[in-house]
């Protein structure tokens, strides 16, 4: 495993880069209170008239939130900070439930994504002229574009298939010797079972690296990932309202939590009953505020998702923080008989069981007053003894979680299978 380059940003010392974040949340506030009209009104709400009120990073904690429901009461483009004339490119991001939310770039702000998506697929392992397969959608879904113009910037060749036709994907892996992956992890796994299908296996690929993300995924999903493709799997984390991708990575060489890109992007980890800011290494909501961005500033922004940070030092020698795996989005966690549950519990769990596939989905249904929860999963072949497999997974549920959860066992295949971000939770909740 070779050691990733770092640049001096990236190892600086943290009082340094502190200080260029005041500084830069400084602008964040002047540009807002002089451009969007929401933001200003909530900062004078709380006194802050210039930017210059602010004066310590621990003033943070006094300003306003902002929220995905702001971007959707302003639907399309009204909290932008910039005429809409001057963008020069717009994503959006499907969400579950309700209209999409659209986010616009200017020409610089193109410019910081490229470069903070070059950093981080350098933290990630891809070195110039390697020969990078992009799986990602291109379009809407920042994944595409995003990991596209990080790549071409540092150097590697790209090859932009976008998602779908698997085959082809297989085909494409297999010729063109790609030595890098982008996908979505469900996409992957969908990738390498393919493989398995076309009767080849990782050693007939030269994949070396696949950088990972748009959803939560478990470590065990990944070693399941790793070992379908024969790579080292990354993860790469990021949401359009942000930037896209290139928010935070895992270094290769280390790969425990993913480094901030915190000269862009200020992170906090908040209580997301009380709004209020926790200390370092307890789990919480992300809240995001843009150090660097033109078009769609956002000050201290609610990301719905469940991680913690940690900004000891990494053995990379990066300084930047890290957050650790997410848990999954606060809209997903389930309460199933008074027990919190995100759907990443489940992976875990069911893929720890022998003989299940790393493929499953969850259906919630509230027949009267309480949630009840199906797993829905299947087998990695036919001809296993079915309902032995079912009650091994029920007990195992059982053990992780406390609570009894039903499993319905599917024939192998049967599951849908993603090509993007995989669909986890079907609700049919009455709303
Ligand atoms: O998914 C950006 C992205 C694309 C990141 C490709 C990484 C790779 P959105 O479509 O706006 O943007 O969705 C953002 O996806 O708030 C998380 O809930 C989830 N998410 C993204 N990356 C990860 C990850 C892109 N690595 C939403 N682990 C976020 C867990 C992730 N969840």
């Amino acid at each position: 495993m070779h050691a990733t380059a770092v640049s001096d940003v990236e190892r600086a010392p943290r009082e340094r880069l502190r200080e260029l974040q005041l500084e830069r949340l400084r602008g964040l506030v002047t540009r807002l209170l002089d451009a969007v009209a929401l933001t200003r009104e909530r900062l004078h709400a709380a006194g802050v008239r210039s930017g210059d009120d602010v004066r310590s990073l621990e003033d943070l904690r006094r300003l306003p939130f902002s929220m995905k429901s702001d971007l959707r009461e302003h639907y399309p483009f009204g909290l932008l900070a910039v005429p809409r004339e001057e963008l020069v490119r717009v994503h959006a991001s499907s969400g579950t439930g309700g209209k999409a939310t659209v986010v616009g770039y200017t020409r610089r702000d193109l410019d910081t994504w490229t470069g903070v998506m070059a950093r981080s697929l350098t933290t990630a392992g891809v070195r110039p002229g390697m020969l990078v397969h992009n799986a990602n959608g291109y379009g809407l879904f920042t994944g595409g574009l995003g990991f596209h113009q990080g790549a071409e910037q540092l150097g590697a060749t790209v090859v932009p298939v976008s998602g779908g036709f698997t085959d082809r994907q297989v085909t494409l892996l297999h010729d063109l010797r790609a030595q890098v992956l982008f996908a979505t992890p469900s996409y992957a796994l969908h990738i390498g079972h393919a493989l398995a299908d076309h009767g080849l296996g990782p050693d007939d690929l030269s994949l070396e690296v696949g950088v990972f993300g748009g959803e939560p995924w478990t470590p065990a999903m990944g070693a399941a990932i790793e070992r379908a493709l024969g790579l080292a799997a990354v993860n790469m984390y990021g949401l359009s309202e942000i930037i896209g991708p290139g928010v935070a990575v895992q270094c290769l060489e280390v790969r425990e939590g993913s480094h901030v890109n915190e000269d862009h992007f200020l992170a906090e980890v908040i209580d997301p009953e009380t709004g209020e800011p926790l200390p370092d290494g307890a789990e919480g909501e992300l809240v995001f505020s843009t150090l660097t961005k033109e078009a769609l500033p956002l000050l201290r922004y609610r990301t719905g998702d469940i991680a913690s940070l940690d900004p000891a030092p990494c053995a990379c020698g990066r300084t930047l923080a890290r957050i650790g795996a997410i848990r999954g989005r606060r809209d997903e966690m389930l309460i199933v008989r008074g027990v919190n549950l995100y759907p990443s519990e489940v992976e875990h769990t069911l893929l720890h069981v022998d003989g299940a596939a790393p493929h499953y989905q969850l259906v919630v249904e509230r027949p009267d007053a309480l949630d009840e929860l199906t797993v829905r999963c299947e087998p990695i072949e036919a001809g296993v003894d079915r309902e032995a497999l079912r009650a091994r997974i029920a007990h195992a549920l059982r053990e992780r979680t406390g609570i009894g959860i039903a499993v319905e066992l599917l024939a192998p295949g049967e599951v849908p299978r993603s090509e993007g971000k995989a669909v986890r939770v079907v609700d049919r909740r009455p709303r």
